[in-house]
Protein backbone atom coordinates (compact mmCIF):
# COMPACT_ATOMS: atom_id res chain seq x y z
CA UNK A 1 0.00 0.00 0.00
CA UNK A 2 1.46 3.04 -0.88
CA UNK A 3 1.54 6.11 1.26
CA UNK A 4 -0.96 8.96 0.67
CA UNK A 5 0.45 12.69 1.46
CA UNK A 6 -1.88 14.60 1.97
CA UNK A 7 -2.06 17.98 0.29
CA UNK A 8 -0.99 20.98 2.19
CA UNK A 9 -4.53 23.06 3.41
CA UNK A 10 -4.32 26.63 1.73
CA UNK A 11 -2.31 28.95 4.02
CA UNK A 12 -5.21 30.90 5.80
CA UNK A 13 -3.33 33.67 5.97
CA UNK A 14 -1.76 33.95 2.68
CA UNK A 15 -3.69 37.43 1.86
CA UNK A 16 -3.07 39.06 4.90
CA UNK A 17 0.90 38.22 4.70
CA UNK A 18 0.42 40.20 1.48
CA UNK A 19 -1.37 42.72 2.79
CA UNK A 20 0.61 43.38 6.10
CA UNK A 21 4.02 43.51 4.45
CA UNK A 22 2.82 46.05 1.90
CA UNK A 23 1.29 48.05 4.58
CA UNK A 24 4.73 47.76 6.75
CA UNK A 25 6.76 48.78 3.68
CA UNK A 26 4.13 52.06 3.30
CA UNK A 27 4.28 52.64 7.03
CA UNK A 28 5.27 55.81 8.81
CA UNK A 29 8.07 55.65 10.86
CA UNK A 30 7.30 57.48 14.35
CA UNK A 31 3.37 57.56 13.82
CA UNK A 32 0.75 55.21 15.42
CA UNK A 33 -0.09 52.07 13.46
CA UNK A 34 -3.04 51.91 10.83
CA UNK A 35 -6.30 50.56 12.03
CA UNK A 36 -6.36 46.89 10.93
CA UNK A 37 -3.49 46.26 12.71
CA UNK A 38 -5.56 47.13 16.25
CA UNK A 39 -8.84 45.48 15.49
CA UNK A 40 -8.62 43.08 12.36
CA UNK A 41 -9.14 39.35 13.21
CA UNK A 42 -6.52 38.20 10.44
CA UNK A 43 -4.05 40.37 11.30
CA UNK A 44 -5.11 39.19 14.92
CA UNK A 45 -4.08 35.98 13.98
CA UNK A 46 -0.76 36.97 12.42
CA UNK A 47 0.31 38.36 15.55
CA UNK A 48 -0.53 35.32 17.37
CA UNK A 49 1.32 33.15 14.61
CA UNK A 50 4.59 35.77 14.00
CA UNK A 51 4.88 36.72 17.91
CA UNK A 52 3.30 35.18 20.43
CA UNK A 53 4.39 31.85 19.04
CA UNK A 54 7.55 32.85 18.10
CA UNK A 55 9.17 34.98 21.18
CA UNK A 56 10.02 34.25 24.37
CA UNK A 57 7.09 35.02 26.83
CA UNK A 58 7.11 35.84 30.83
CA UNK A 59 4.50 33.35 31.74
CA UNK A 60 4.85 33.63 35.56
CA UNK A 61 7.41 33.01 38.86
CA UNK A 62 9.03 30.34 39.99
CA UNK A 63 7.76 31.03 43.79
CA UNK A 64 4.34 29.86 42.40
CA UNK A 65 5.68 26.69 42.12
CA UNK A 66 8.11 25.99 44.82
CA UNK A 67 7.84 22.38 45.39
CA UNK A 68 7.70 18.98 43.44
CA UNK A 69 4.58 18.53 41.65
CA UNK A 70 3.29 22.51 41.90
CA UNK A 71 1.96 23.60 38.69
CA UNK A 72 0.46 26.67 37.06
CA UNK A 73 -0.93 26.74 33.35
CA UNK A 74 -1.91 29.87 31.28
CA UNK A 75 -2.89 30.11 27.67
CA UNK A 76 -0.72 31.95 24.91
CA UNK A 77 -3.63 32.36 22.59
CA UNK A 78 -5.48 28.62 21.69
CA UNK A 79 -2.33 27.15 22.92
CA UNK A 80 -2.78 25.74 26.61
CA UNK A 81 0.40 25.55 28.27
CA UNK A 82 1.91 23.94 32.14
CA UNK A 83 4.92 25.10 34.02
CA UNK A 84 5.65 22.37 36.63
CA UNK A 85 8.43 21.85 38.98
CA UNK A 86 9.73 18.20 38.67
CA UNK A 87 12.27 16.28 40.66
CA UNK A 88 15.69 17.49 42.15
CA UNK A 89 13.79 21.38 41.04
CA UNK A 90 13.59 21.09 37.79
CA UNK A 91 11.26 23.45 36.13
CA UNK A 92 9.19 21.79 33.27
CA UNK A 93 7.04 23.41 30.50
CA UNK A 94 4.64 21.66 27.94
CA UNK A 95 1.83 22.08 25.80
CA UNK A 96 -1.18 21.06 28.04
CA UNK A 97 -2.41 19.06 25.41
CA UNK A 98 -3.07 15.20 26.43
CA UNK A 99 -1.84 12.79 23.50
CA UNK A 100 -4.31 10.47 23.54
CA UNK A 101 -7.17 12.22 21.94
CA UNK A 102 -6.09 15.70 22.81
CA UNK A 103 -8.09 17.19 26.07
CA UNK A 104 -6.66 19.47 27.91
CA UNK A 105 -4.93 17.62 30.49
CA UNK A 106 -4.49 20.05 33.91
CA UNK A 107 -8.04 21.93 33.87
CA UNK A 108 -6.72 24.10 37.26
CA UNK A 109 -5.07 27.70 37.14
CA UNK A 110 -2.59 26.16 39.89
CA UNK A 111 -2.50 22.70 41.70
CA UNK A 112 -0.30 20.09 43.02
CA UNK A 113 0.14 16.67 41.58
CA UNK A 114 2.05 13.63 41.74
CA UNK A 115 1.40 13.12 38.12
CA UNK A 116 -0.04 14.60 35.64
CA UNK A 117 -3.34 12.67 35.18
CA UNK A 118 -6.16 13.47 32.43
CA UNK A 119 -9.89 13.36 33.63
CA UNK A 120 -11.09 12.64 30.24
CA UNK A 121 -9.40 8.86 30.58
CA UNK A 122 -6.77 8.80 33.51
CA UNK A 123 -3.88 8.32 30.63
CA UNK A 124 -1.18 9.25 33.09
CA UNK A 125 2.54 11.11 32.79
CA UNK A 126 5.56 11.72 34.96
CA UNK A 127 6.46 15.32 35.76
CA UNK A 128 8.90 15.34 33.32
CA UNK A 129 6.26 14.60 30.71
CA UNK A 130 6.89 10.86 30.04
CA UNK A 131 3.88 8.97 29.25
CA UNK A 132 3.64 5.78 32.30
CA UNK A 133 -0.12 4.73 32.06
CA UNK A 134 -2.67 4.60 29.04
CA UNK A 135 -5.34 2.15 29.45
CA UNK A 136 -5.06 -1.46 29.13
CA UNK A 137 -6.21 -2.52 25.84
CA UNK A 138 -4.10 -0.41 23.04
CA UNK A 139 -1.91 -3.53 21.86
CA UNK A 140 1.71 -4.46 22.98
CA UNK A 141 2.88 -2.86 19.90
CA UNK A 142 2.12 0.83 21.98
CA UNK A 143 4.71 2.69 22.24
CA UNK A 144 4.91 4.70 25.29
CA UNK A 145 7.72 6.60 24.32
CA UNK A 146 6.11 8.07 21.40
CA UNK A 147 3.47 9.89 23.40
CA UNK A 148 5.21 11.67 25.97
CA UNK A 149 3.65 15.34 26.51
CA UNK A 150 4.73 17.59 24.02
CA UNK A 151 7.84 19.78 25.21
CA UNK A 152 8.08 23.73 25.21
CA UNK A 153 11.23 25.38 26.13
CA UNK A 154 11.55 27.82 29.52
CA UNK A 155 14.01 29.06 31.22
CA UNK A 156 14.15 30.52 34.61
CA UNK A 157 15.94 34.05 35.37
CA UNK A 158 15.80 34.80 38.92
CA UNK A 159 12.80 33.55 39.58
CA UNK A 160 11.23 34.86 36.27
CA UNK A 161 9.98 31.92 34.12
CA UNK A 162 10.34 32.44 30.51
CA UNK A 163 8.24 30.16 27.89
CA UNK A 164 8.83 30.20 24.27
CA UNK A 165 6.55 28.22 21.87
CA UNK A 166 8.78 27.85 18.89
CA UNK A 167 11.38 24.75 17.77
CA UNK A 168 13.94 27.27 17.90
CA UNK A 169 14.01 29.73 20.43
CA UNK A 170 15.71 33.27 19.64
CA UNK A 171 18.30 33.80 21.81
CA UNK A 172 17.55 35.31 25.22
CA UNK A 173 20.68 34.09 27.24
CA UNK A 174 22.06 37.66 27.73
CA UNK A 175 18.98 39.23 29.12
CA UNK A 176 18.53 36.45 31.22
CA UNK A 177 22.18 36.20 32.80
CA UNK A 178 21.71 39.95 33.16
CA UNK A 179 18.26 39.83 34.81
CA UNK A 180 19.33 36.97 37.30
CA UNK A 181 22.09 39.55 38.31
CA UNK A 182 19.82 42.50 39.03
CA UNK A 183 17.15 41.30 40.88
CA UNK A 184 19.82 38.85 43.30
CA UNK A 185 19.47 41.21 46.04
CA UNK A 186 15.71 40.97 45.83
CA UNK A 187 15.86 37.15 45.91
CA UNK A 188 12.50 36.66 44.46
CA UNK A 189 12.84 32.77 44.23
CA UNK A 190 12.08 33.18 47.94
CA UNK A 191 9.31 34.71 48.10
CA UNK A 192 5.02 34.21 47.81
CA UNK A 193 2.13 36.06 45.63
CA UNK A 194 0.47 37.89 48.09
CA UNK A 195 -2.17 38.91 45.73
CA UNK A 196 -3.15 38.38 42.41
CA UNK A 197 -5.75 40.46 39.87
CA UNK A 198 -6.42 39.82 36.54
CA UNK A 199 -8.32 42.26 34.26
CA UNK A 200 -9.87 41.82 30.90
CA UNK A 201 -9.41 45.31 28.80
CA UNK A 202 -10.72 45.62 25.71
CA UNK A 203 -8.60 46.79 23.54
CA UNK A 204 -5.65 45.21 21.44
CA UNK A 205 -2.60 44.01 23.02
CA UNK A 206 -0.63 46.85 21.48
CA UNK A 207 -2.42 49.42 22.66
CA UNK A 208 -2.33 48.00 26.33
CA UNK A 209 2.01 48.17 25.86
CA UNK A 210 2.12 51.82 23.90
CA UNK A 211 0.27 52.71 26.95
CA UNK A 212 2.74 51.37 29.33
CA UNK A 213 5.41 52.88 27.48
CA UNK A 214 4.92 56.33 27.97
CA UNK A 215 4.24 58.26 30.91
CA UNK A 216 2.54 60.98 28.49
CA UNK A 217 -0.45 60.39 30.16
CA UNK A 218 0.67 59.87 34.03
CA UNK A 219 0.14 63.72 34.94
CA UNK A 220 -3.49 63.38 33.25
CA UNK A 221 -4.21 59.97 34.99
CA UNK A 222 -2.41 58.81 37.29
CA UNK A 223 -2.20 60.90 41.01
CA UNK A 224 -1.51 57.96 42.64
CA UNK A 225 1.05 56.61 41.17
CA UNK A 226 2.64 59.65 40.82
CA UNK A 227 2.88 59.74 44.61
CA UNK A 228 5.79 57.79 44.32
CA UNK A 229 7.26 57.19 40.85
CA UNK A 230 9.42 59.22 39.19
CA UNK A 231 7.61 59.76 35.49
CA UNK A 232 11.84 59.57 33.98
CA UNK A 233 12.48 56.29 32.35
CA UNK A 234 16.09 57.06 33.94
CA UNK A 235 19.15 59.67 33.16
CA UNK A 236 18.66 59.49 29.34
CA UNK A 237 15.08 60.38 29.49
CA UNK A 238 15.11 63.61 27.50
CA UNK A 239 12.93 65.38 30.13
CA UNK A 240 15.14 64.26 33.02
CA UNK A 241 15.79 67.59 34.98
CA UNK A 242 19.12 68.62 36.95
CA UNK A 243 17.57 67.90 40.35
CA UNK A 244 15.93 64.24 39.07
CA UNK A 245 19.80 64.04 37.80
CA UNK A 246 21.62 64.63 41.46
CA UNK A 247 19.12 62.48 42.95
CA UNK A 248 19.90 59.52 40.62
CA UNK A 249 23.49 59.76 41.02
CA UNK A 250 23.28 59.97 45.10
CA UNK A 251 21.40 56.87 45.31
CA UNK A 252 23.79 54.93 42.46
CA UNK A 253 26.03 55.40 45.02
CA UNK A 254 24.12 54.16 47.85
CA UNK A 255 23.43 51.31 45.78
CA UNK A 256 26.89 50.90 45.07
CA UNK A 257 27.69 50.34 48.56
CA UNK A 258 24.70 47.32 48.61
CA UNK A 259 25.88 45.72 45.90
CA UNK A 260 22.77 46.39 44.06
CA UNK A 261 23.05 46.88 40.31
CA UNK A 262 21.18 50.02 38.61
CA UNK A 263 23.07 50.43 35.27
CA UNK A 264 20.38 50.92 32.27
CA UNK A 265 21.37 47.93 29.70
CA UNK A 266 19.46 47.47 26.78
CA UNK A 267 19.09 44.64 24.64
CA UNK A 268 18.18 45.09 21.37
CA UNK A 269 14.78 47.38 22.26
CA UNK A 270 13.23 43.76 23.46
CA UNK A 271 14.70 43.88 26.72
CA UNK A 272 15.67 46.61 29.38
CA UNK A 273 16.96 46.93 32.86
CA UNK A 274 17.47 49.62 34.76
CA UNK A 275 17.24 50.51 38.19
CA UNK A 276 15.96 54.11 39.46
CA UNK A 277 15.32 55.99 41.91
CA UNK A 278 11.28 56.42 43.64
CA UNK A 279 10.53 60.59 44.70
CA UNK A 280 12.46 61.67 47.02
CA UNK A 281 11.49 59.99 50.87
CA UNK A 282 9.28 57.30 49.19
CA UNK A 283 10.47 53.75 49.25
CA UNK A 284 7.93 51.83 47.68
CA UNK A 285 4.46 52.51 45.36
CA UNK A 286 2.03 52.55 47.81
CA UNK A 287 -0.47 55.36 48.53
CA UNK A 288 1.92 57.45 50.38
CA UNK A 289 5.25 55.57 49.76
CA UNK A 290 5.83 54.16 53.07
CA UNK A 291 6.89 50.12 52.97
CA UNK A 292 4.04 47.93 52.06
CA UNK A 293 5.41 45.06 53.28
CA UNK A 294 7.65 45.28 57.33
CA UNK A 295 10.16 42.18 55.95
CA UNK A 296 12.37 43.22 53.49
CA UNK A 297 12.70 40.97 50.11
CA UNK A 298 15.95 39.13 50.64
CA UNK A 299 18.61 39.98 53.35
CA UNK A 300 17.99 43.77 52.03
CA UNK A 301 18.72 46.00 55.34
CA UNK A 302 17.66 49.48 53.19
CA UNK A 303 13.92 49.43 51.83
CA UNK A 304 15.20 52.45 49.65
CA UNK A 305 16.13 50.11 46.33
CA UNK A 306 14.23 52.55 44.06
CA UNK A 307 12.14 50.44 42.09
CA UNK A 308 14.42 47.81 39.59
CA UNK A 309 12.48 48.42 36.34
CA UNK A 310 12.02 44.73 34.02
CA UNK A 311 10.82 45.64 30.51
CA UNK A 312 10.34 42.51 28.34
CA UNK A 313 8.36 42.76 24.81
CA UNK A 314 6.14 41.45 24.13
CA UNK A 315 4.31 41.24 27.45
CA UNK A 316 5.75 42.39 30.38
CA UNK A 317 7.03 44.97 32.58
CA UNK A 318 7.86 45.07 36.11
CA UNK A 319 8.81 47.09 39.24
CA UNK A 320 10.82 45.25 42.15
CA UNK A 321 11.46 47.32 44.92
CA UNK A 322 12.89 46.70 48.48
CA UNK A 323 9.89 45.72 50.26
CA UNK A 324 7.42 44.02 47.16
CA UNK A 325 7.64 42.89 43.60
CA UNK A 326 4.55 44.27 40.69
CA UNK A 327 5.27 41.72 38.11
CA UNK A 328 2.64 42.13 35.47
CA UNK A 329 1.87 40.06 32.65
CA UNK A 330 0.13 40.53 29.42
CA UNK A 331 -2.03 38.15 27.14
CA UNK A 332 -3.80 38.80 23.94
CA UNK A 333 -7.17 37.28 23.90
CA UNK A 334 -8.44 38.11 21.10
CA UNK A 335 -8.07 41.51 18.39
CA UNK A 336 -9.95 43.67 21.35
CA UNK A 337 -9.44 41.69 23.72
CA UNK A 338 -6.49 40.93 26.30
CA UNK A 339 -5.54 40.25 29.61
CA UNK A 340 -3.50 41.76 31.96
CA UNK A 341 -2.58 39.83 35.29
CA UNK A 342 -0.76 41.67 38.18
CA UNK A 343 1.16 40.01 41.22
CA UNK A 344 2.20 41.82 43.67
CA UNK A 345 4.63 39.68 45.29
CA UNK A 346 6.24 39.84 49.22
CA UNK A 347 9.13 37.79 51.27
CA UNK A 348 7.59 34.23 51.41
CA UNK A 349 7.73 34.48 55.63
CA UNK A 350 6.26 37.49 55.85
CA UNK A 351 3.09 37.33 57.51
CA UNK A 352 -0.30 38.67 55.92
CA UNK A 353 -2.11 41.35 58.80
CA UNK A 354 1.45 41.37 60.88
CA UNK A 355 3.69 42.16 58.06
CA UNK A 356 1.34 43.53 55.36
CA UNK A 357 -2.09 44.42 54.32
CA UNK A 358 -2.89 42.97 50.76
CA UNK A 359 -5.60 45.71 50.57
CA UNK A 360 -2.71 48.64 51.38
CA UNK A 361 -0.12 46.67 49.15
CA UNK A 362 -2.49 46.16 45.76
CA UNK A 363 -4.39 49.73 46.04
CA UNK A 364 -1.63 52.26 43.84
CA UNK A 365 -1.34 49.97 41.17
CA UNK A 366 -4.77 48.69 41.46
CA UNK A 367 -6.17 52.00 40.75
CA UNK A 368 -3.07 52.41 38.17
CA UNK A 369 -4.42 49.57 35.83
CA UNK A 370 -7.86 50.43 35.87
CA UNK A 371 -6.71 53.94 34.56
CA UNK A 372 -4.90 52.29 32.05
CA UNK A 373 -7.88 50.11 31.01
CA UNK A 374 -9.95 52.96 30.36
CA UNK A 375 -7.63 54.76 28.00
CA UNK A 376 -6.80 51.46 26.63
CA UNK A 377 -10.37 51.08 25.97
CA UNK A 378 -10.93 54.46 24.87
CA UNK A 379 -7.89 54.31 22.32
CA UNK A 380 -9.60 51.79 21.11
CA UNK A 381 -13.01 52.82 20.30
CA UNK A 382 -11.29 55.85 18.87
CA UNK A 383 -9.07 53.96 16.10
CA UNK A 384 -12.33 51.76 15.37
CA UNK A 385 -13.73 55.18 14.12
CA UNK A 386 -13.62 55.37 9.99
CA UNK A 387 -11.97 59.37 11.03
CA UNK A 388 -9.18 57.49 12.46
CA UNK A 389 -5.53 57.97 10.85
CA UNK A 390 -1.97 56.78 12.07
CA UNK A 391 -1.17 60.08 14.36
CA UNK A 392 2.55 61.19 15.15
CA UNK A 393 4.30 59.73 18.33
CA UNK A 394 6.57 62.60 20.06
CA UNK A 395 10.08 61.14 20.26
CA UNK A 396 10.99 63.22 23.80
CA UNK A 397 7.56 61.60 25.56
CA UNK A 398 6.68 58.90 23.69
CA UNK A 399 10.34 57.26 22.57
CA UNK A 400 9.71 53.67 24.15
CA UNK A 401 6.37 53.82 22.33
CA UNK A 402 7.88 54.36 19.30
CA UNK A 403 10.83 51.46 20.58
CA UNK A 404 8.27 48.97 21.18
CA UNK A 405 6.41 49.55 17.54
CA UNK A 406 9.66 49.71 15.34
CA UNK A 407 10.85 46.74 17.41
CA UNK A 408 7.33 44.55 16.60
CA UNK A 409 7.02 45.48 12.94
CA UNK A 410 10.77 44.55 12.37
CA UNK A 411 9.55 41.06 13.86
CA UNK A 412 6.65 41.11 11.63
CA UNK A 413 9.07 41.68 8.86
CA UNK A 414 11.35 39.31 9.44
CA UNK A 415 9.02 36.53 10.47
CA UNK A 416 7.20 37.39 6.66
CA UNK A 417 10.32 37.09 4.89
CA UNK A 418 11.47 34.28 6.46
CA UNK A 419 7.92 32.15 6.16
CA UNK A 420 6.69 33.73 3.16
CA UNK A 421 10.42 34.74 0.64
CA UNK A 422 8.74 35.57 -2.09
CA UNK A 423 7.27 38.61 -0.11
CA UNK A 424 11.22 39.85 0.82
O1 LIG B 1 5.63 52.47 35.52
C1 LIG B 1 5.29 51.87 34.50
O2 LIG B 1 5.18 50.67 34.51
C2 LIG B 1 5.04 52.64 33.26
C3 LIG B 1 6.19 53.52 32.98
C4 LIG B 1 5.63 54.78 32.61
C5 LIG B 1 4.17 54.70 32.60
N1 LIG B 1 3.82 53.46 33.21
C6 LIG B 1 3.06 53.63 34.36
FE1 LIG C 1 -6.67 12.38 27.83
FE2 LIG C 1 -8.26 10.56 26.83
S1 LIG C 1 -7.97 12.57 26.14
S2 LIG C 1 -6.96 10.40 28.52
FE1 LIG D 1 -0.44 54.38 32.69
Amino acid sequence: MSAITPPPLDDPLSAIRHDVAGRLLARRPGFSLPQPFYNDGRLFALDMETIFEKEWLFAGMTCEIPAKGNYLTLDVGDNPIIIVRGGEGAIHAFHNVCRHRGSRLCTQERGKVAKLVCHYHQWTYELDGRLLFAGSDLGVDFDFAEFGLRPISVRNAGGFLFICLAETPPEIEGFLASLSRYVAPHDLENTKVAVTSTIVEQANWKLVVENNRECYHCNGAHPELLNSLQEFDDTDDPRATDAYKTLVARKQADWNTLGAPWQLQRFGRQNRLTRTPLLEGRVSMTMDGSQGCRRLLGELSDPDMGSLRILHLPNSWNHVMGDHAVVFRVMPLGPQQTVVTTKWLVHKDAVEGVDYDPAALRRVWDVTNEQDRRLAEENQRGINSKAYSPGPYSPTYEFGVIDFIDWYCERLQESLVHDSPSLQ
